[in-house]
């Protein structure tokens, strides 16, 4: 790994005089303001937080280190996670051997097959790939080289240990659990001719490999790599990660988060409730019948998934990058058809209700219909495929904080009574 470590090294250096200079001439300036909705809304939209490998514009959706994710579409995952760490695209040898660093490192311990094998039947696949992580956490080159001592200027090589392992055996245990959750037979054997987001479809062994399946995987992993640091996820991963707190401990902690309905389970429930209106009208809705579906499940105080965001207030390009992908893979698809006449009806739906700040779709709003289209039906497993990419960037995140030696996160909470006080 020497050619990304001294990349790294270099870069981080870089930075960590950069921020010296910002810190000793502007450290005490004020740069924004809260307000008592922002403090009840939970830090919402304060800019409180240092991320390099990418930001979310309301208005533009995704950058990865500059680059808008529309235009990194072509790259494999590996490419994405150098980039993310270092901010340009590796070279024809910096990416060999990167994936040969990937297919090294991708041997699992067989106490990981035991631990899901202990788990009950209907476990929830998360739950499933939150476990076999953390069951992992005694391999922890970080947490065994903390013990003897390591010095903090350190700590960034051994989380770029724990990372590389961590990403290369994902894949394996991933599509494990779906071949297992779903009784789709034995283990598969990962085939070294394959990179990495093939191989994890060839592991799934749920479509032909001939087809757009491993295309539509490399798509899927570069798409959800990374969405700055302030989400859910990725910011229960950075405050575990900043107690020192080794990486199978905070990505884990981080993809729970991404387990929750309104975060990566999104995409489950997505899927979930396009099949639901299909089935009510017997096959692909017509806009007016979708609007209607669409009115009720709001009136009936529930969200339709898929719609709406956070940061976003523009159609996500991560969306748009899905469509463009299925109109050109799967444009008869009924699910897919579906897809774009929610497209069409939702939006306008949500507009009447002024409270909805995004009526436009985010980035698991056509993701399953995709998956569907090539035989992975089971939309539970979903999210575990945004874990697995998400994990490429929750990584580099945890590796530059260390790189820059970013102290212990600690906000500070106010009681009610000291916010009646600061308002009155
Ligand atoms: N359908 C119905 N109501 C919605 C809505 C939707 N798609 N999106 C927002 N609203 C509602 C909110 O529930 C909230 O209602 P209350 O005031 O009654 O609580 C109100 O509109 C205001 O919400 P907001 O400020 O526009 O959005 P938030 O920042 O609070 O929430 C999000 C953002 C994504 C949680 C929300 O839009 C949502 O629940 N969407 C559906 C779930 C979804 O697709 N999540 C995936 C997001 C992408 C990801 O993180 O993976």
């Amino acid at each position: 790994m020497v050619r990304l470590k001294d990349k790294l090294a270099q870069v981080l250096a870089k930075q960590r005089q950069e921020l010296q200079t910002i810190l000793k001439d502007g450290g005490a300036k004020t740069v924004d303001q809260v307000t008592a909705e922002q403090i009840f809304a939970g830090a919402r939209g304060i800019h409180s937080l240092l991320c390099d490998t990418s930001s979310v514009p309301p208005d533009k959706g995704l950058i990865v280190r500059g680059h808008p994710i529309g235009d990194l579409t072509d790259l494999l995952p590996e490419e994405i996670f150098y980039l993310l760490l270092t901010g340009e695209r590796p070279g024809k040898a910096e990416l060999e051997e990167l994936r040969a660093e990937f297919q090294r490192r991708g041997k699992t311990p067989n106490y990981v097959w035991s631990v899901l094998d202990a788990l009950p039947d209907d476990t929830h696949p998360m739950c499933m790939l939150n476990t076999a992580l953390l069951s992992m956490q005694p391999d922890s080159v970080f947490a065994r080289r903390y013990e003897d001592g390591m010095p903090k200027d350190q700590y960034w090589e051994a989380t770029l240990e724990d990372a590389l392992n961590i990403i290369a055996r994902m894949p394996k245990i991933a599509a494990w659990i779906y071949r297992k959750r779903f009784k789709k037979g034995p283990r598969l054997d990962s085939d070294p001719n394959l990179d990495w987001a093939a191989n994890y479809a060839h592991l799934l062994g749920c479509a032909d490999m001939k087809g757009g399946f491993p295309k539509l995987m490399r798509l899927y992993m570069v798409l959800h790599c990374d969405h700055e640091s302030g989400n859910v996820s990725a910011m229960t991963a950075a405050t575990v990660n900043s107690a020192l707190s080794d990486l199978y401990f905070s990505l884990s902690a981080g993809l729970n988060g991404l387990a929750g309905p309104l975060h990566g389970l999104a995409n489950q429930e997505c899927l979930t409730w396009l099949m639901e209106t299909m089935k009510k009208h017997g096959g692909v809705p017509t806009v007016e019948q979708i609007t209607q579906d669409a009115e009720e499940t709001i009136a009936a105080k529930r969200v339709v998934p898929g719609y709406g965001h956070a940061v976003l207030r523009v159609a996500d390009p991560r969306f748009t990058a899905f469509v463009k992908f299925g109109k050109e893979h799967c444009s008869d698809d009924p699910v897919f058809k579906t897809v774009l006449n929610v497209f069409e009806a939702v939006p306008k739906v949500l507009m009447q209700h002024p409270k909805i700040k995004n009526p436009w779709p985010n980035v698991d709003a056509a993701s399953g219909s995709l998956l569907a289209h090539y035989g992975l039906k089971e939309q539970n497993y979903y999210t575990v495929l945004f874990a697995v990419s998400r994990s490429l960037g929750i990584c580099a995140q945890a590796i530059i904080a260390r790189g820059l030696g970013q102290p212990i996160i600690r906000p500070t909470s106010v009681t009610t009574e000291w916010l009646k006080k600061a308002c009155s």
